[in-house]
């Protein structure tokens, strides 16, 4: 285990495995899912994990958002700066997912489960689109236990900044509430992303109960509009409802930042209380350096929260985002560069 001196950052989420494939316009129409959206499987669905190994040219590329955005910050920072916890199962899987983060410096904290596989989300390219149907297996059996295991508990007492994934608010409540509370009791920087629209549509409850913590709140468009919806906004303003956003209750002495990504359009950022909010211009990336969208907005995450870590301002640390987002689409999956994370390719 490495010392915790130098960490800066601690993220929780749900580890897969990412088993992605291109030109999927057939498996969205049998599996019934829409072309940029991210769902858990239901029963009909469970079968599309086999459906793409027998039918489709399979990249398996290490995912989970929360663990794609902790190794983007590692990407920018210095050796040893990340740890990341989630559940993984006994399998081979999860050591893939554990080589993956050790060659990117990301420490896994892995709390690994006896019986049930380790999660995997089939990504489905479709232009540059994507498609996320998860199994969270193994994930889904996060214990709040895990958090006070001695190699845990030190790295939360050592790091000032958190990232949660909102993905884990559908199991892992009582696990986010302590890691939010740890934050505020300590004076430290706990954060969040709206994950999915079916989070703020489906689990607002608890997606307003860490709300209070979060010195930020990381979304896009769709996810945006859910959460007007379910908070009965009456809007679809972006800048109003990522004011709104930041403008919830809070628990904490600072000021919550709020941004709305919106594909290649202006980033939009909000600040609790403030009269007005702000745009921040996306870099162009050419059609033809698209290579698929998978990953895009945890790299995003990443490169925001590198840039305030480092005590860059937030302009500048939403121009990082906005770098390593544009550099995760010219990769195949939620990769930054490549060298590492493309686990295999089959056949
Ligand atoms: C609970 N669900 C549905 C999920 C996910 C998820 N990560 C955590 N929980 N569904 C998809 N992903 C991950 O999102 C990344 C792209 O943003 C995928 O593993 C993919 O790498």
């Amino acid at each position: 285990m490495m010392g915790n001196e130098t960490l800066k950052l601690v993220a929780m989420g749900n580890p897969l495995l990412d088993m992605q494939v291109r030109d999927g316009e057939a498996v969205l129409e049998k599996y019934n899912l829409k072309p940029n959206d991210a769902v858990l499987a239901n029963e009909q669905q469970l079968s599309i994990y086999q459906h793409l190994v027998e039918n489709y040219q399979v990249t398996y590329v290490a995912g989970g958002a929360a663990q794609n955005t902790a190794r983007a910050v590692q990407y920018v920072l210095p050796e040893n700066s990340t740890a990341y916890i989630g559940a993984v199962g006994k399998d081979d899987l999860a050591q893939q997912l554990r080589s993956a983060n050790d060659r990117e410096g990301l420490q896994s904290l892995y709390q690994v489960v006896d019986g049930t596989p380790t999660g995997s989300c089939a990504v489905v390219i479709t232009g540059h689109d994507r498609s996320l149907c998860t199994n969270l297996g193994a994930a889904e059996k996060f214990n709040v236990s895990h958090l006070e295991t001695p190699d845990v508990k030190a790295a939360i007492d050592a790091a000032p900044y958190f990232y949660l994934g909102g993905f884990f608010l559908t199991h892992g409540m009582e696990s986010a509430l302590k890691l939010a509370k740890h934050a505020k009791d300590n004076d430290k920087f706990f954060s969040f992303n709206l994950s999915a629209p079916f989070i703020p549509q489906f689990f607002k409850g608890q997606v307003d109960q860490v709300l209070p913590y979060a010195q930020l709140v990381i979304g896009n468009e769709s996810e945006a509009e859910a959460y007007a919806q379910a908070a009965n906004l009456n809007t679809k303003d972006l800048a109003e409802i990522a004011q709104a956003i930041a403008n919830a209750p809070s628990e904490i002495q600072k000021p919550r930042t709020v941004l709305i990504t919106h594909g290649s359009q202006a980033t939009i950022r909000a600040v609790q209380n403030a009269s007005q909010t702000y745009t921040h211009e996306t870099p162009k990336i050419e059609s033809k350096d698209i290579v698929d969208s998978n990953g895009a907005g945890d790299a995003f995450a990443g490169g925001v929260l590198a840039g305030l870590i480092s005590g860059k301002s937030i302009e500048q640390a939403v121009d990082i985002g906005h770098r390593l987002g544009g550099m995760c689409i010219g990769q195949v999956g939620p990769v930054l560069k490549f060298r590492t994370l493309i686990l295999s390719t089959n056949p």
